[in-house]
């Protein structure tokens, strides 16, 4: 019986699935393990080897959890609202709700064929009405709360695709999807205070398990700042206008520098501090910024800017300062006005030399003739301030004080981070659930009264106007709100891509109730997530999503934990092998099925080989489905963990795949006789030595799941294999244990050879997981350097736990030793096993 998964894997999948082996139980007295994927968007493509890829690490540790005893919650679900399926809709006519589906289907029976071992009673689809009238009663909640709120903001406005995008959908400039053009527009929009939690969220890192880098990003993307707010009263404003400007500076102790000041072009108080003279030119700079966005806006070199004629007075030196607009401050960010010390901080240098401004020096140590100078001195030119130490936030503490005194300002904490543009003017995605009339919101929806349902719509295309393909349905929109007989209308705003997402772990702790997006019991009891893994592209967005709605839910007492997400891992992307002969790329299968010589041959083609991101146009994408069927999910899996460290990007490479398979048909031979179907297991006792290859492989392939080291663990198991082949053990106390701790990796493979070759009727995803004995995991001697009056003189080989005077007579005949411990006296010897040998002589 030769292994050959095509054979084997089905059928274990079918029977997992009658089992229910991975169904997560309800009794609440077993210890719990909470394994989280971050759930794909079902595209119409089908699964890419990066799904599997990613997937594959929360498998293997919740089927070692499993074989230890927990109860095990490994979820899976989709991802299904966006604009994919949207675009296809608009292009193509068909609904997002067959796509959709059909799509789903495709991707659950290829994630099946994987053999990951999901909880599949416990799926959900974000786009599914039963799953998402709890993601518009959550958005109700927030709004009852006063979190979501409506506000005529500055938004990312895409005029081809007719909608509203959140930051981390814009990239330079552009959409993310589309690579279309994305400008800056006024609209009233659906927000939600994430501002609030700010604090919070940064405090709240101290508490979880995330790598370093993924809590930098975090704080970064928060953008703390410790400042001052200032107000500068401005000169001969009129009554009734504004009296004052204020500003957020991080360095208040620089503002006897403060020589002019700079307010966002879009800053509502442009309009009354303005010129008459200045009036036309400020208008026309106006327009001009608007046509950019805030990343060139910021990333732009090149200072511009104009004076709005308007004076504001310095509080601290009394002086008439002009007041300009320019680009470079941004509206949201602060208080959307600057106070600019060109000497100090290099845009404003940039921008007073352009302009030619005022620059005068109020930190001592730099050259400011060539130079801002942004470093740490003494205050200068700052009356009763000069010569106080900038350094350690001396200076900037005394400034405040004085500030706060003479009523100038105050001390002022700000963040980069914005509320959340929780709106799209899109048809494929959960309506917001208020009523409205007269364009004034009336209230939110209850319970009962949820899940507003999407209507079917004739045209998915956006209106263009900037309202969503929903406003044209005026039987949807039109209602009579039963708790007064008033005629309102629907909001036709849907939520973005991210709503559904920011709260689905808390779904699969209780998918089917039909009372509450999730009892307490349950989130009580399987929050937080022990293990998430995903892409760090996630950080931004879905991952600062979702720990605000926990947090808010956790306010409203509905949630327990703060955290949802106790421990997060990333994974890294998988490449693409990508071959150029100088004119075209040429696909794998060409280069397989001719051999890389024969581009060589004869010819002056030179076959490039790069790395590069799977996609379509280059030909490198592997499809799972075709892997699956030449080598097996067992040999896929067992690649995608050995390909290596489960954070680094790494190509996929076939030939090492085909590697793999191999390994597996070694293994096979432990418990079968090559093609014949000869049993080799037997009940005989193991050789000392196969006893120490098995239980090292216990031990490091234990230890290795806990770290996610995947690939060294794979690596142990090759060892062991290749160990026992050559011992001829056949041996059950050995042969059993070793398909279980390959069980995790290679799931069919594992069943397969517990139940035919082990003789087992039970299958072997809960069977206890084996534990290294030390007697044989030990080394029988280890190396230990040896010092003579604390200097390394030697190095002998011994048993860990050889006592005293076994050692000493080892360096005692360690002849580099002996030569330090000629013509002395041996008076103390200080030891102690495994770790120091220092043998005192005089
Ligand atoms: C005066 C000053 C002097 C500044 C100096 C810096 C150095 P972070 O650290 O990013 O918070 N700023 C404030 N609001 C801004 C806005 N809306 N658009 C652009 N720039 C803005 O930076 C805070 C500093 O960035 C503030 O401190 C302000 O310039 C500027 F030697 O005020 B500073």
């Amino acid at each position: 019986m030769p292994y050959q998964p095509s054979n084997i894997e089905p059928i274990w999948q079918k029977w997992w699935d009658e089992q229910g082996t991975f169904v997560a139980k309800e009794d609440r007295s077993l210890p719990k393990f909470y394994a989280l994927d971050m759930f794909p968007y079902p595209s119409g493509k089908g699964l890419h080897v990066g799904h599997p890829a990613s997937y594959i690490g929360t498998d293997v540790v919740s089927r070692k959890r499993r074989a230890q005893g927990y109860n095990v919650l490994h979820p899976i679900g989709y991802d299904a609202f966006g604009l994919p399926a949207e675009q296809k809709a608009i292009d193509e006519g068909i609904a997002p709700q067959i796509s959709t589906e059909e799509a789903i289907s495709n991707f659950r029976r290829q994630l099946k064929m994987c053999g990951f071992s999901y909880d599949w009673t416990r799926e959900v689809s974000t786009a599914d009405p039963s799953y998402y009238k709890w993601t518009q009663w959550i958005f109700a909640l927030l709004y009852e709360r006063g979190q979501a709120y409506q506000s005529e903001t500055f938004v990312n406005w895409c005029p081809a695709l007719g909608t509203v995008l959140a930051n981390d959908e814009v990239i330079d400039g552009k959409s993310e999807r589309g690579n279309h053009p994305v400008e800056r527009r006024r609209m009233k929009q659906w927000m939600i205070r994430i501002t609030d939690y700010a604090e919070q969220l940064l405090s709240g890192l101290s508490e979880i398990d995330w790598l370093e880098m993924s809590k930098q990003a975090q704080l970064e993307r928060i953008g703390r700042s410790e400042g001052a707010e200032i107000s500068f009263a401005l000169k001969d404003a009129p009554e009734g206008c504004a009296q004052s400007l204020e500003v957020f500076t991080t360095r208040p102790d620089t503002i006897f520098g403060a020589t002019y000041m700079v307010v966002a072009p879009e800053h509502p108080i442009v309009k009354t501090i303005c010129s008459e003279t200045q009036r036309e030119a400020v208008e026309a700079y106006q327009k001009r910024t608007a046509a950019m966005s805030e990343i060139d806006r910021q990333a732009s070199k090149e200072k511009t800017g104009v004076d709005t004629g308007a004076k504001a007075i310095n509080p601290a030196t009394g002086e008439e300062i002009p007041v300009w607009i320019s680009d470079y401050v941004i509206y949201g960010y602060g208080t959307g006005a600057i106070m600019a010390v060109p000497a100090h901080d290099e845009r404003d240098y940039a921008f007073g030399k352009e302009m030619g401004l005022t620059i005068r020096e109020v930190i001592s140590g730099g050259d400011i003739r060539q130079e801002a100078h942004t470093s740490e001195g003494k205050m200068v030119n700052s009356g009763e301030f000069d010569g106080t130490e900038t350094a350690n936030g001396i200076a900037k503490k005394k400034v405040i004080t004085w500030l706060q005194e003479k009523g100038f300002g105050k001390g002022q904490v700000t963040y980069k981070l914005r509320d959340w543009t929780f709106a799209r003017q899109r048809y494929w995605g959960e309506p917001i659930p208020v009523l409205k009339k007269d364009g004034k919101i009336v209230r939110g929806l209850k319970k009962e009264e949820l899940p507003v349902e999407l209507p079917e719509v004739e045209e998915y295309k956006p209106s263009g106007t900037g309202e969503s393909p929903l406003a044209v349905v005026r039987s949807w929109v039109e209602i009579e709100d039963p708790e007064t007989g008033e005629m309102v209308e629907r909001e036709t705003d849907t939520m973005p891509g991210s709503a559904g997402s920011s709260w689905y772990f808390l779904r699969y702790c209780d998918p089917h109730n039909k009372e509450e997006f999730c009892s307490r019991e349950a989130s009580d009891y399987w929050m937080p997530v022990d293990l998430y893994v995903g892409g760090p592209e996630h950080l931004n967005g879905h991952l600062m999503y979702s720990r605000m709605w926990q947090r808010a839910l956790h306010d409203a007492g509905l949630v327990r934990d703060q955290e949802p997400f106790a421990k997060l891992r990333h994974q890294g992307m998988v490449q693409g092998f990508t071959y150029y002969d100088g004119k075209r790329t040429v696909p794998y299968s060409e280069v397989e099925a001719r051999g890389q010589d024969f581009f060589k041959k004869g010819t002056d083609i030179k076959l490039v080989e790069k790395i590069e991101k799977m996609s379509k146009r280059k030909g490198n994408v592997v499809n799972p489905d075709e892997v699956i069927s030449e080598f097996g999910a067992d040999a896929m899996r067992i690649y995608l963990c050995f390909m290596g460290p489960m954070e680094q990007d790494k190509p996929w490479n076939t030939r090492g795949m085909e590697a793999q398979f191999n390994f597996l048909k070694r293994f096979w031979r432990l418990y079968f006789e090559g093609d014949e179907d000869t049993l080799k297991v037997s009940d005989a006792e193991p050789q000392e030595v196969s006893l120490k290859v098995l239980h090292k492989a216990i031990e490091k392939v234990s230890a290795d799941i806990e770290s996610l080291s995947l690939n060294t663990a794979i690596s142990a198991m090759h060892v062991a294999v290749k160990e026992l082949l050559a011992l001829g053990e056949s041996s059950r106390k050995v042969l059993e244990p070793l398909a279980q701790i390959v069980q995790p990796f290679a799931p069919h493979f594992a069943e397969e050879i517990w139940k035919k070759g082990l003789g087992h009727q039970e299958g072997i995803s809960y069977v206890a997981w084996p534990e290294a004995d030390e007697k044989y995991t030990r080394d029988d001697t280890i190396k230990m350097g040896v010092q003579v009056m604390g200097k390394t003189r030697g190095e002998i080989e011994i048993a860990p736990d050889a006592d005293e005077e076994t050692a000493v007579t080892a360096a005692k005949a360690c002849p580099t030793v002996a030569k330090h411990l000629e013509g002395k006296n041996l008076v103390r010897v200080i030891y102690k096993p495994g770790r120091i040998l220092n043998l005192i002589a005089k």
